[in-house]
């Protein structure tokens, strides 16, 4: 290596630290980097002239060179180090959070009306000494309809009412199924309420394609329609927080025989006529009945031996009348105006 190149090695090294001390963000320094380390760069460039010198200049030359490049690597090290340092410094800076500024607030939640219903009617007829019980809602053909005592042909099981799957199972359109499972399970005594989502493909202003149903079944001996009348009498009157009175009127189910609606006075004008019950002083409630033998029959339970009762609510409806909604879809609309309401 001559004088000149020499010299011409210490200038390209003067001149190298004076651009990495000058590059004032990272992305300038990367770009700083490529050019003197990178395949084309200075540097590279400059080992490669190695190959045209004599042996013994190629190893003193090597070793300027070589000392020239860890040099400027070391310095370029530390400048990214630098830059770095300062980059997560203004990003901390940046993101910067005042803690003496207010806060936004926090809006308290509250139980969905047919939730808080849900739970009212559960307690009641717990404390009436019935058991809570749950089951699936994609259920059989056997489970939703045959058990119960639904004929192929009944209008129940049309298209139009039932959501099936294409295997040929179906979302429950009551909850009964979970009564037939518990009594293939259990032996009599029973007593019990089952309170769940139900689904029937219908949809205006008293009908939605999902609803909540709650239905409560007691099998033991001697179990009669009385006992039904004066266990609804004593939940609706519980419910509602009033004296009530309460109607059956004859009614047709196949899973129960004889069948009823239940009716309670109205609970807007007291029986005297509104627009609400439509003049009659009456508001259906529920449907009720003496659980028909087949049923009991196919669950193998002694129809000799044992009677049953049976009733089912909807929770939307029950909702709808202890909260004054007039249209049930408001439930599901998600509207927070409608749902503070209930706080
Ligand atoms: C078994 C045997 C009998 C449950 C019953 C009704 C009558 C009824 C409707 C009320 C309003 C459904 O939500 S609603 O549309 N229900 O009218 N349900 S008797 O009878 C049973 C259930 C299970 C094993």
């Amino acid at each position: 290596m001559t004088g000149t190149d020499t010299h011409n090695l210490e200038q390209l090294a003067a001149d190298a630290r004076g651009r990495i001390a000058a590059c004032a963000d990272l992305p300038a320094l990367e770009a700083l980097k490529v050019e003197l380390f990178g395949k084309k760069g200075v540097i590279t460039a400059l080992l490669k002239t190695l190959g045209g010198l004599a042996p013994d200049e190629r190893r003193a030359a090597g070793a300027r060179i070589n000392a020239v490049r860890d040099e400027l690597a070391a310095v370029l090290a530390e400048r990214q180090a630098t830059l770095e340092q300062a980059a997560l410094d203004a990003q901390l800076a940046a993101g910067r959070i005042d803690v003496t500024q207010p806060g936004r607030g926090q809006q308290p939640g509250g139980l969905h009306p047919v939730s808080r219903a849900r739970r009212r009617i559960e307690a009641l007829f717990r404390n009436a000494g019935f058991s809570v019980e749950d089951g699936p809602e994609v259920e059989d053909d056997w489970h939703n309809f045959e058990a119960l005592n639904i004929p192929a042909d009944h209008p129940a099981r049309a298209m139009h009412d039932t959501f099936y799957f294409p295997d040929g199972r179906l979302l429950r359109t009551h909850t009964s199924p979970v009564q037939v499972r518990a009594m293939l399970r259990e032996k009599p005594p029973l007593r019990m309420i089952m309170p769940g989502r139900v689904y029937r493909c219908d949809s205006d202003v008293t009908h939605t394609p999902m609803f909540h149903q709650i239905e409560g079944l007691v099998v033991d001996e001697g179990v009669s329609l009385a006992h039904l009348r004066s266990v609804l009498h004593h939940f609706v009157e519980r419910f509602f927080e009033r004296k009530l009175g309460i109607r059956f009127r004859p009614s047709y189910f196949p899973f129960t025989e004889p069948s009823a609606e239940v009716d309670i006075e109205c609970v807007f004008c007291s029986g005297q006529g509104c627009r609400v019950c439509k003049n009659t002083g009456w508001l259906e409630i529920a449907g009720c009945g003496m659980v028909h033998p087949n049923v009991l029959r196919n669950v193998n339970i002694d129809t000799e031996r044992y009677t049953g009762y049976a009733f089912g609510m909807g929770i939307e409806r029950l909702a709808m009348l202890r909260y004054g909604v007039n249209d049930i879809r408001l439930y599901f609309e998600n509207d927070l105006r409608f749902l503070r309401q209930f706080g």
